[in-house]
């Protein structure tokens, strides 16, 4: 076999047609979006969409080509991604995987650009307070937030954000830079631009203005008023699943194109993206290669939630526990899959919001179809990632609205009684170590430890479950799982 060739902008014209690539002209875009946050989901979402769009109108117009992406790093661990990207001309392919077998491959053109906050604050904020920037969207994980888990307020107790306030052109936290871009902004007689978010959070637009503006009245409060009022923030609800990337999938574009491509990203074929159609400073036409533009989110928000990532952290946590690896491996279970179903029947779908044009048996069936792609191979420890900041947000509110209506619960408790499990031994039934990455490691491990003394200690993390503790009907559920999980981690005799 030939040496591979490696992907960037000059090899471009010799790869084999059978891959597909951008035919527009890269050289002329301009960036209009600056992104923070660029992992496999950015590159298989929005900036798939975008090269999507760019592609369906050849840049016929400027107009059109001023919506080029910068992709931009906070930290030391986007050091990889950075480096990767800009050998490759910030060039990847998107591997689409059919549960059929089919493959689709696309090199994705839309990212033009990546700069590094900590290396070079000053190169970030001028970027984001460019004129032509339009648009800084966000992936920074549910927990990128700063949310103060009791007030619901921005967490001023973080030693960064109280750096940030401190040391305005040094930035640390995503605030600290939307806050000196915006400044810069206003100063200079320039409109803002709008943030939005691509987080699964219940209205991501609405919470990244208010920590954002919770953030910027610690520094200066009459920037802040001016944010809260020129800044748009549309909540959206972002969709597609996208497994971490394995060296087989590197090694797949070597032999099947001989291409060289150290970072690809996978993804299945469905996508979605749902956006409140509010910008400050204009948009891409992204209506054009299907993205839903709605006046009212959050009937599709909850049901994403709810549904989707509530039903991943179910087969995650219980998956982990049993031994499983991936998703699709679960639903392969009968037995995981039925209770799933059940899940989703008997404690989700009621507290469910009717989502207009939305048949949601068709939705949960399409779900577990999706799950079950056996060429997508989702790891339950990408889905188990950071818990403690998913629950509160998939699983948590569904329970208390069950409580409020006398629905109910035994699905989701003997989930939290499998997570303290999982948290007490960091390993499935057999013994096994599990990969447990988690902010609240520690305190998670530390009061399942406990719950050989004070059967609740687990379930009163105040800052996961508020009071659920104190609510006699989830308590007594709760602890029946406990001690089913007690006598044996086998989950798979408490979910029949
Ligand atoms: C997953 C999501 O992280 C998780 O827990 O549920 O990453 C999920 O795959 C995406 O939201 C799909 O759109």
């Amino acid at each position: 076999m030939n040496t591979p060739l490696a992907l960037n902008q000059a090899n471009l014209s010799r790869l084999p047609d059978r891959l597909s690539r951008p035919t527009y002209d890269r050289g002329r875009l301009t960036t209009g979006i600056v992104h923070v946050g660029v992992g496999g989901f950015h590159r298989s979402h929005e900036a798939f969409y975008t090269d999507q769009l760019l592609e369906s109108n050849g840049l016929e117009s400027d107009a059109a080509a001023q919506w080029g992406i910068c992709g931009v790093g906070l930290r030391q661990s986007d050091r990889k991604m950075a480096t990767i990207l800009k050998q490759q001309d910030y060039l990847y392919t998107l591997i689409v995987k059919h549960p059929d077998g089919k493959i689709e491959t696309r090199v994705i053109g839309s990212i033009v650009d990546f700069l590094m906050g900590c290396d070079d604050p000053a190169s970030v904020i001028d970027r984001m307070a460019d004129p032509a920037t339009k648009i800084v969207s966000l992936s920074i994980t549910e927990g990128g937030y700063n949310v103060d888990a009791e007030t619901g307020e921005f967490d001023t107790s973080n030693p960064d954000a109280r750096h940030d306030v401190d040391h305005p052109s040094q930035p640390k936290l995503v605030f600290g830079y939307l806050t000196a871009a915006l400044r810069k902004r206003r100063d200079g007689g320039l409109p803002a631009f709008t943030v939005q978010s691509c987080d699964n959070i219940q209205h991501n637009g609405d919470l990244t203005r208010k920590m954002l503006v919770g953030f910027a009245r610690l520094q200066d409060p009459e920037l802040a008023a001016w944010i809260d009022s020129e800044v748009r923030f549309p909540n959206a609800m972002v969709d597609r699943i996208t497994p971490v990337t394995t060296d087989a999938d590197i090694e797949f574009l070597r032999t099947e194109f001989n291409v060289d491509d150290q970072w690809p990203v996978v993804c299945e074929p469905f996508c979605q993206w749902v956006i409140e159609d509010h910008f400050s400073a204009g948009r891409p036409d992204w209506q054009n290669v299907d993205v839903q533009f709605c006046s009212n989110v959050t009937p599709y928000e909850e049901m994403k939630l709810r549904l989707l990532n509530a039903g991943h952290s179910v087969l995650g946590i219980l998956g982990s526990v049993y031994g499983y690896q991936t998703i699709n491996e679960c639903i392969h279970d009968d037995l995981f899959r039925d209770f799933l179903r059940q899940f989703f029947d008997v404690e989700a779908t009621p507290v469910l919001d009717a989502v207009e044009g939305i048949d949601l048996d068709q939705y949960k069936a399409t779900l577990i179809e999706r799950f079950g792609n056996p060429n997508i191979r989702d790891n339950l420890a990408r889905i188990c990632l950071e818990s403690s900041s998913k629950l509160p947000v998939f699983l948590i509110p569904t329970i208390y609205e069950n409580l409020a209506k006398g629905g109910s619960i035994r699905h989701a408790a003997l989930v939290i009684a499998a997570w303290c499990y999982y948290s007490e031994k960091h390993a499935d039934r057999h013994g096994q170590p599990l990969d447990v990455t988690d902010g609240l490691k520690e305190s998670l491990h530390e009061a399942a430890k406990a719950t050989r003394d004070d059967r609740l200690s687990f379930l009163r993390i105040q800052q996961l479950f508020g009071d659920l503790a104190d609510n006699e009907r989830f308590a007594q559920t709760y602890l029946e799982m406990l001690d089913r999980m007690d006598r044996t981690p086998d989950v798979s005799e408490h979910m029949r």
